[in-house]
């Protein structure tokens, strides 16, 4: 079916909403009858909404004056946060005002040319014609678009219904791929739906609390806050291969061999099987395949675990005798699982542990995964891109049906299958199969793994958007077209964090110039690729959310009881599930898990004990490159590639202005190198130079580099866990030139 175009004489005047007006009239002459911005003079007052950097989801009064946002405050009331906030927290208003906003759009005229400030109709113009004229040729997969966990859920839906839908594009992946991947596929396969069972109250009522591959302090800095008001003097037991700020912070700590993590949990379940600290009970009424699993680790022995992991029997055997003594143990994992080799069977290998031994369902339990981003849950389920809108599946005939008819389109414009991942998508640009891309909400240039290969894969396009608050980043300065986007606190919408919680975004500042809510260009979008019509009553991000809730209806993430947005602002938000008879019994400290009736989500009612043999690493070291790079975050004030934080000034004096690279003193002192001496790093894709910072924090043998500075991903590898498809970021092989 080819949908009927609509010219630009039928766009509703949307862009009049988001621009000061001055600027607007100075930039945009013409068609969108830009008379009409109110200047209103209301009231100095505060709001609250939901913080948008990390997925903890703090909620910040906003203090407002003058129509602007002037100061913030974390909010006392908010179960989240309970009055507290991060540097990032206090800060986020610093981005907004910054000089390299993206204030209007940005047109290459050809390959060779620079980019030129032209009126919305040219850019909406260009972006139809290009990605039409290429699909035209190569047909409707030669465009596809790669989105993100940093806008509104509302966002994210049109988004990926407009492209999938309404565009005919079948490829749409997110940055959610580098991040969240492995524990959606974990918890699908293990529990039967992408479910995080947890509240953050289990962090105050655990008496074991086990954090794996998380940076807690420094990563969710108001999380670990709540692991500080437990009163339960709990056993803090961090495994990761270094002494991270939580691990000084820890009672026990295991600090792994990189990427031996599967190894490990075998033995642990080794353990606690031959010493009977297993949950017969639990496991007969609630789970399956429990049989093949316990033979399964047989022989994942504590001498041959010790060997693999450099953990020692002793040490092997105490972990198991805590997980044993503790009434309610709580796993948590993050990036130091998510970002491997064999990560998805790593993270069931934890779910296994909380099941074996009951501890799920209950108060201060569960085998927990920490989003990252302020929305990446959202993406999880909206996105439309990996699953179909509110947790579907594109394979399932019913699934698609049922879409199509709440949003009242022909069920053959809804693809039958999930998009390309990712890296297959940055793989079909170099394969040619791939020509135009739209890139909105993540800067791939400097956070894709095997960075080089990206860039190239970039200049292979016939045409590149990149969607963006900023005009300055990486991916930006290579488009072909750059789309001037809103942000954070420039908009209306939702964000799902870490326990599941929807919380309100607000719009309590103008964006500068002609940028626009990524809202309002999908709308733009919608009208010039001629299928405006299909999202007519897609007509403001609370319409959009109430027909989301439709979606979501039957759903194990069902919020078919949430109306409107008001009652997320009086219930302080509202972790899924929530129908209409939840909605009912919400209090104003509403804190809720999954599973306390022991249902999980599988057609009988059973979680699925998942395992398989370990896999070899794809680059291990050797005597050429001998030493283990690992990567990760490298203080609470720098968000992944700083296109935010770095506006900051009070955030830039929190951490080192240029790139640096954790060495031993063993090996730094063998190799002659000094404290803060630059040093060349290499691996077999690229050398870069860093700061060397000399710390017992890494182990002989391994360098830690943050992932904050573009370089970092010049020397990264591109593997990927098999299942999820998620980058190992965590592990390649380097040597230090000297
Ligand atoms: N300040 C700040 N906060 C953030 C972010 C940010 O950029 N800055 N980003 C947000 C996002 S999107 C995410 S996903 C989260 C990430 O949050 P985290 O996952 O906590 O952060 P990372 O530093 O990437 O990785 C965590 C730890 O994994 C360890 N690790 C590496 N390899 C292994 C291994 O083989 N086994 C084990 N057990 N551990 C290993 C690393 O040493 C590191 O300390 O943070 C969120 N919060
Ligand atoms: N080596 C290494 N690399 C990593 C990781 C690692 O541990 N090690 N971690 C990975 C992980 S977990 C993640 S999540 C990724 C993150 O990687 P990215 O998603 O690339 O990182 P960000 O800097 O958050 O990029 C977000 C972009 O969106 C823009 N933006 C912010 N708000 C808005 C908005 O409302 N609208 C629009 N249109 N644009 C907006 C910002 O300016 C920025 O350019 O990095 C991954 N890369
Ligand atoms: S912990 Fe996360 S959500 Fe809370 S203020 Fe800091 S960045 Fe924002
Ligand atoms: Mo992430």
């Amino acid at each position: 079916m080819k949908l009927k175009k609509q010219w630009i004489d039928k766009i509703p005047p949307i862009i009049q909403h988001d621009g000061p007006k001055t600027s607007l009239l100075l930039r945009s002459p013409g068609k969108f009858g830009l008379g009409q911005v109110p200047q209103s003079s209301a009231p100095d007052r505060t709001t609250s909404m939901v913080c948008g950097f990390c997925s903890t989801g703090c909620s910040l009064n906003i203090h407002i004056k003058d129509n602007q946002a002037v100061n913030i405050t974390p909010d006392s009331d908010y179960p989240v946060n309970i009055g507290m906030a991060c540097p990032k927290g206090w800060e986020a208003l610093e981005p907004l005002k910054a000089d390299d906003r993206a204030t209007t759009p940005l047109l290459r005229k050809d390959r060779d040319s620079e980019l030129e400030e032209v009126s919305w109709e040219v850019a909406m113009e260009q972006f139809r014609e290009k990605f039409s004229a290429i699909q035209a040729q190569h047909g409707d997969e030669s465009v596809a678009f790669i989105s993100t966990g940093q806008i509104v859920t509302e966002e994210m839906a049109f988004l990926g219904a407009l492209a999938k839908f309404g565009m005919g594009m079948k490829h749409g992946d997110g940055n959610t791929r580098q991040c969240m991947a492995t524990a959606v596929v974990s918890y699908k396969q293990s529990f039967g739906f992408d479910a995080p069972p947890y509240t953050y109250q289990d962090f105050e009522k655990s008496d074991v609390i086990i954090l794996i591959g998380s940076n807690l302090c420094i990563a969710h800095p108001i999380m670990w806050q709540r692991v500080e008001r437990n009163k339960l003097n709990p056993e803090i037991i961090v495994i990761d291969p270094r002494t991270t700020e939580t691990a000084v912070a820890a009672t026990q700590h295991y600090p792994i061999m990189p990427k031996s993590d599967l190894i490990f949990f075998y033995g642990i379940a080794h353990i606690l099987i031959r010493n009977g600290w297993v949950d017969g009970q639990f496991i007969q009424s609630h789970t399956n395949e429990y049989e093949g699993f316990a033979s399964h680790v047989e022989k994942f022995t504590p001498e041959m675990v010790e060997k693999q992991s450099g953990i020692s029997v002793e040490m092997l055997e105490k972990l198991a005798a805590t997980i044993h003594a503790g009434k309610n143990v709580s796993f948590w994992w993050t990036m130091g699982i998510n970002q491997g080799h064999e990560a998805t069977r790593t993270a069931q290998a934890i779910i296994n542990l909380a099941l074996m031994t009951g501890n799920i369902g209950r108060e201060g339990t569960g085998a927990n995964s920490i989003t990252g981003q302020c929305n990446a849950m959202g993406s999880r389920l909206f996105s439309n891109t990996t699953g179909l809108l509110g947790g579907h599946d594109f394979t399932k005939a019913t699934d698609r049906k049922k879409v199509a008819d709440i949003l009242e389109i022909d069920e053959s414009r809804i693809p039958n299958e999930p998009s390309l991942a990712y890296d297959q998508i940055i793989q079909g640009i170099h394969d040619g199969k791939i020509k135009g891309l739209w890139v909105i909400a993540t800067n791939g240039a400097h956070s894709w793994i095997h960075q080089d290969k990206y860039n190239e894969a970039m200049k292979k396009l016939d045409f590149l958007v990149v969607q963006d608050m900023y005009s300055s980043t990486e991916s930006a300065v290579n488009a072909d077209l750059i789309l001037p986007a809103a942000g954070w606190g420039e908009k209306d919408g939702v964000f799902i964090n870490s326990e599941r919680r929807i919380g309100l975004v607000k719009k309590v500042s103008r964006a500068p110039g002609l940028a626009l809510s990524d809202f309002n260009i999908f709308k733009l979008v919608a009208q010039y690729w001629g299928c405006g019509e299909m999202f007519q009553k897609w007509s403001s991000p609370e319409k959009v959310f109430q027909i989301l809730t439709e979606l979501s209806k039957g759903q194990p993430c069902d919020i078919s009881g949430i109306k409107d947005y008001r009652i997320l602002d009086d219930t302080k938000g509202i972790q899924w599930p929530c129908n209409e008879e939840d909605v009912s019994k919400l209090t104003s400290q509403n804190e809720r898990r999954l599973f306390a009736d022991g249902k999980f989500y599988h057609s009988d009612g059973k979680a699925k004990f998942i395992y398989s043999d370990p896999t070899p690493i794809a680059e291990p070291t050797n005597t050429d490159y001998p030493f283990i790079l690992l990567t990760g975050r490298g203080s609470s004030a720098q968000w992944h590639t700083q296109t935010r934080t770095k506006k900051s000034a009070i955030l830039r004096k929190l951490y080192p202005e240029s790139i640096y690279i954790e060495v031993h003193p063993t090996d730094a002192e063998r190799l002659n190198i000094q404290a803060n001496q630059i040093i060349k790093i290499s691996s077999r894709r690229a050398t870069v130079e860093a700061t060397a910072y000399i710390s017992t924090s890494v182990q002989v043998g391994q360098l830690f580099m943050p992932m904050h500075y573009a370089k970092s991903n010049r020397l990264t590898h591109a593997s990927f866990d098999p299942y999820s498809r998620q980058p190992s970021y965590k592990h390649c092989a380097v040597c230090i030139l000297t």
